[in-house]
């Protein structure tokens, strides 16, 4: 994409240290794509902030130069959302887990959904609990035995394109972390999206999920846009959402699946309309009235 290494050392680059996950760890493919999205679209790092979750995942922020925050388990999306709104200029990006956002996080994934924040959300996606070294997740398969369920798992996975089709989402994407060059497109995408985008990446974790390897997804996954497949249908993104499911796990999309306009939260808020609401003047405003009405 013509990028020139001094790009990542001043801009995006690591911030001191280095990543501490496990060698071929897909987190990696991650934040290399990631990077290439930031400086493609030619952000200023004081303009955007990385917001990671507990978990591998969520300590992705600490090796990107930006401004970063690191929130409780399953708490990034309300995180993200005070501060899109203290000041919608910003770029605001969430890096979660399927434990953070599919599991505890899942009430506030649905709402950052149908309010369509200007957010990007991308999920680290390794259907295991990888920090807390190997428990089953929302979206582990059927079956796949971890220490938490060691005679396998009973209950069906979460299917989050499903599920973010069914609350409106506006962007919705899925990609894969052996395929960084095109995970960084669609994040590029999802980041220029007016409105929340969900992408849901396939990122395989060496240490505790010996089923979906890099090897296992190489044989399954193929790009949507070498299909005829229409992001602006949604009938044909639902179809495209269960095909993992109906193949049996043999077919699995990535890609855009689907992508629409809508005013965005912050569009449709009078308050902020004018400019944002960390450029406010507070220092005239008499709360005085508003006290005395609760008296
Ligand atoms: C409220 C809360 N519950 C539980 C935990 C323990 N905990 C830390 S990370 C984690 C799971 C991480 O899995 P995931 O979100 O998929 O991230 P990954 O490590 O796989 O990237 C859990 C349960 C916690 N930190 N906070
Ligand atoms: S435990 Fe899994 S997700 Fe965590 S760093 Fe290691 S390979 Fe990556
Ligand atoms: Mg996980």
């Amino acid at each position: 994409m013509g990028l020139k290494i001094s790009d990542f050392k001043y801009k995006f680059g690591y911030n001191g240290g280095l990543p501490n996950w496990c060698p071929g760890c897909g987190n990696f493919g991650i934040i290399t794509a990631i990077r290439h999205s930031l400086v493609n679209l030619e952000l200023d790092p004081k303009d955007v902030v990385l917001i990671g979750g507990i978990g591998c995942s969520g300590k992705l922020p600490q090796w990107v130069v930006s401004y970063g925050f690191h929130a409780l388990h399953g708490r990034t999306l309300p995180v993200a959302t005070g501060i899109k709104l203290s000041n919608h200029e910003l770029t605001v990006i969430v890096h979660a887990g399927d434990g953070d956002c599919y599991g505890i996080g899942l009430g506030h994934l649905i709402h950052s959904i149908r309010r369509n924040l200007d957010v990007a959300c991308i999920v680290h996606n390794n259907q295991v609990y990888g920090l807390t070294t190997g428990q089953t997740s929302p979206t582990s398969l059927k079956g796949f035995k971890t220490k938490s369920t060691p005679e396998g798992v009973i209950e069906l996975p979460i299917n989050p394109i499903a599920l973010a089709l069914s609350s409106d989402a506006t962007f919705v994407a899925r990609g894969y972390a052996g395929d960084n060059r095109h995970l960084a497109e669609l994040i590029t995408e999802g980041i220029k999206h007016k409105g929340f985008a969900l992408i849901d990446v396939l990122q395989p974790c060496v240490t505790f999920n010996r089923v979906n390897t890099y090897d296992w997804f190489n044989d399954r996954v193929y790009k949507l846009e070498e299909t005829d497949h229409d992001f602006t249908d949604k009938d044909a993104a639902f179809e495209k959402a269960f095909e993992w499911e109906k193949t049996n796990n043999e077919k699995i999309p990535i890609g855009i699946f689907y992508k629409e306009t809508r005013p965005t939260y912050e569009d449709e808020n009078p308050q902020i309309a004018e400019k944002p609401l960390v450029k406010h003047d507070i220092t005239k405003i008499d709360i005085e009235p508003v006290l005395n009405m609760l008296i």
